[in-house]
């Protein structure tokens, strides 16, 4: 029998997205990445608002296999004024989402930010357009228009330098619009922070280290994950992008050794990941393949997109199956760990991924711009289409 395949989905932004279910069903997919991005954070989601939502992925023909996200609140993270208020909403909403039977919860722990990147726009050969971090461009924010106390700390003495270069070489409309843009995309969804926003945010970080932030996460899955598990629901927890420490703030979810400390800290099934290549593919000292099969029993949802790494910090998104993570090794990996749960009898023998960001490419230049950078129809598309063939390859290579 060849290894079982992983459920293919799409994110999708809710009804307000640019890229409609039925487009997306037109993909080859059969589930969506969704969450009710209208509902603020830290609340709980209407039972109604659950329903009606999944009523309608239903109708398109489609099936919502994992939330992304119910984001996690600030107060949680910084055990600070209301986070019991915030646990007790988390738990409800983990309680209705299962008796929906919305099967997984993806989250992330990382402060302040989502993910983190500098260049929305940038052109690769071939014309398509990719989302780029550099790390020199990153500084300059940083040092120059956050002004950051103590950032200086963080940067050698080359990027400081490089920094100041890139800085003083922008006009001052250049200098605002790129704050701008660095600013729009900080929580991954825009929510209009203003540099003072975003110290004021920072500023309750400030006695909040690695340690005090892994207690923090521990606190909340030790409440949340026994919720889950009798609810029916696995939790998932995404890997930070990039992962690094970013504005002086602790980064706990970034390499293989925090991913089992976070799995040890509750042995439910419930507490489980979201394996995203893309970000833990950031840095060069991550086994991708190996993290996939030493923790392939905890991943509960994948996110597969590559990254090329350049020596110089610098990393863009590439095609799926190109750039410096081995895709083909990534997927054979996921599909033994289906393989072996399926001989072993476990009822959540598959789990779903999605192809993360793909590249703007073709018409998504002449569609409406993505509702979130990364998300244009097309080149998902491309990236869904390869990593489907890939799969159905290396699966029917695995029979057993
Ligand atoms: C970026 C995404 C992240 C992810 C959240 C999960 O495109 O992978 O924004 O959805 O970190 O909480």
């Amino acid at each position: 029998m060849p290894a079982p395949l992983m459920e293919e989905a799409m994110r999708w932004f809710g009804p307000a997205d640019t890229v409609s279910l039925e487009e997306i069903r037109q993909t080859g997919a059969t589930a969506v990445f969704t969450s009710l991005h209208e509902v603020p954070y830290g609340e709980v989601w209407p039972v109604d608002l659950i329903r009606s939502r999944r009523a309608q992925i239903e109708a398109a023909g489609l099936r919502w296999t994992a939330v992304e996200s119910v984001p996690v609140h600030e107060s949680i993270k910084t055990r600070t004024d209301g986070y019991a208020e915030a646990i007790s909403a988390y738990q409800e909403t983990l309680r209705r989402l299962g008796a929906a039977g919305v099967p997984t919860v993806i989250y992330n722990f990382m402060p302040v930010l989502d993910w983190v990147r500098t260049d929305l726009h940038h052109r690769l050969p071939d014309g398509a357009e990719a989302l780029l971090y550099d790390p020199v461009k990153f500084a300059a924010f940083d040092l120059f228009a956050l002004a950051r106390p103590g950032a200086e700390r963080d940067f050698s003495t080359n990027v400081r330098e490089a920094a100041a270069r890139y800085w003083q070489g922008l006009t001052p409309a250049e200098q605002a619009a790129f704050t701008r843009q660095t600013l729009d995309l900080f929580p991954g969804v825009k929510l209009n922070v203003s540099l003072d926003g975003l110290r004021a945010m920072l500023s309750r970080y400030a006695a909040i280290d690695a340690a005090t932030l892994r207690e923090h996460l521990r606190l909340f899955l030790a409440a949340v994950a026994p919720v889950a598990q009798s609810a029916g629901v696995k939790l998932a927890i995404h890997p930070d992008d990039p992962p690094f420490p970013v504005l002086g703030l602790p980064r706990i979810v970034s390499t293989e050794d925090d991913l089992r400390r976070i799995l040890a800290m509750e042995e439910s099934p419930a507490n489980g990941l979201c394996y995203c290549t893309g970000s833990l593919g950031a840095r060069g000292d991550n086994d991708l393949p190996g993290i996939a099969h030493r923790l392939g029993p905890r991943i509960h949802a994948a996110h597969l997109r590559n990254v090329q790494r350049q020596p110089d910090g610098v990393f863009f998104e590439a095609t799926h199956l190109g750039g410096s993570t081995p895709m083909a090794a990534v997927v054979e990996a996921l599909l033994r760990e289906q393989q072996a749960r399926r001989i072993a009898g476990r009822p959540d023998a598959t789990f779903a991924f999605r192809p993360d960001h793909g590249h703007r490419i073709l018409d998504d230049f002449r569609r409406p711009d993505p509702t979130c950078p990364g998300y244009p129809l097309i080149g998902r598309l491309r990236g869904l289409s390869e990593l489907r063939g890939l799969q159905q390859g290396i699966a029917h290579l695995l029979s057993d």
